[in-house]
């Protein structure tokens, strides 16, 4: 059969047929889509997010395989982001789009019934058996429990500005399941391993950007008898920071280590690590292993959630005492002896 086609077909086929199959893949690479639900900035979700996802493309163009990134950021009208997220997809220009927030899920079961072909890794999310969608979530029972746990030893403490209230605050962007279902209830009951006459005052800014709002909130709650916030509210949490600067609030961050955002004022970090996880993943996937369909949840035992310890401004704003109690709850968390499962 070969006899048959001309040797100069043979050699234009065989230096022709592998850029053909690659599709000029060679040229761009894989095209990395990082949709944000919302804004970068102010944001340590989606700070985190977008920073692993853009390391993970660089690095792999400088060892050799090609890839390229461009994050959407769909804005903070939430009514939008499905559209949004449609003519994205709709474009077929991207081989993975990255997303994250709880929220996630049920905008992309519709897009993805549509382009069963679109693959999507979505963060602080889960959903179970779409072959297109990988999800994974963070156990935040544990990452909340140990901020209430340090909050309540903060506030029922001598330092400077708590006072005598068995009271906490936490100031929520909006309500959500995993808010109200997970965060809220497991911030409690941290704070009540403490002390079981701990209460939480639990206020909602009304979206993820009014800092002003996030300060009025703040300063009402000083005078409610509230010592130590957990704000977990976007861009509205410089709102907060900025009354506890000014009328003395400790604050409890979540997410990324906030210890500078005011030094002698934020008493905890706990975090997520999501730029870690996106780094991985989108790696991961720009390798070819990255398997669809799978919804994983990660959490102290495996490092992605942790508490931060080893910061200084930590380590001269909190008492030695205070710390030593956390580092012990975090033993316990480590080793397996306090269990506290996603619920
Ligand atoms: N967290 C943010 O920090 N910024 C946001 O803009 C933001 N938007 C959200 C929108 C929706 C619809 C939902 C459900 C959650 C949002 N979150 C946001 C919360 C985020 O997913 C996560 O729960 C918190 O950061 C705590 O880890």
């Amino acid at each position: 059969m070969n006899r048959k086609i001309p040797r100069t077909l043979v050699i234009f086929l065989a230096l022709a047929i592998p850029s053909f199959a690659a599709g000029g893949a060679e040229k761009e690479g894989k095209r990395v889509a990082v949709f944000v639900p919302g804004v970068v900035s102010g944001s340590p979700v989606y700070e985190m997010l977008t920073a692993g996802a853009r390391r993970a493309v660089e690095e792999a163009a400088s060892r050799g395989v090609p890839a390229s990134i461009r994050v959407v950021e769909a804005g903070t009208r939430q009514a939008e982001w499905g559209q949004l997220l449609t003519s994205l997809v709709a474009s077929g220009e991207y081989d993975l789009i990255v997303s994250s927030n709880p929220a996630l899920p049920d905008i992309v079961k519709p897009i993805s019934a549509q382009f069963p072909s679109q693959r999507f890794l979505i963060l602080d999310a889960y959903l179970e058996g779409n072959p297109s969608v990988t999800t994974y979530r963070y156990n935040q029972r544990e990452q909340a429990y140990i901020s209430g746990y340090l909050a309540a030893l903060v506030s029922s403490s001598r330092m400077p500005h708590a006072n005598r209230e068995r009271k906490i605050g936490l100031v929520a962007g909006q309500e959500y399941p995993a808010m109200n279902g997970i965060i809220l209830p497991a911030y409690i009951e941290g704070a009540r391993a403490v002390d079981p006459s701990f209460e939480v005052d639990f206020r909602v800014v009304g979206n993820w950007y009014d800092a002003a709002k996030g300060a009025e909130i703040a300063r009402a709650m000083k005078a409610a008898g509230v010592d130590v916030i957990m704000p977990i509210a976007g861009g509205a949490n410089q709102g907060v920071i900025a009354a506890a600067r000014e009328l003395g609030i400790y604050v409890a961050w979540f997410d990324d280590n906030g210890y500078s955002k005011a030094p002698g004022y934020v008493i905890s970090s706990s975090v997520m690590a999501q730029e870690r996880l996106a780094y991985e993943a989108v790696k991961a996937f720009l390798d070819g292993k990255l398997p669809g369909g799978i919804a994983h949840t990660v959490g102290i035992s495996d490092g992605y959630v942790d508490f931060v310890s080893d910061d200084a401004s930590y380590r001269s704003t909190v008492p030695a005492e205070l710390r030593a109690r956390q580092d012990e709850l975090m033993r316990r968390l480590r080793s397996g002896e306090l269990k506290l499962p996603p619920r």
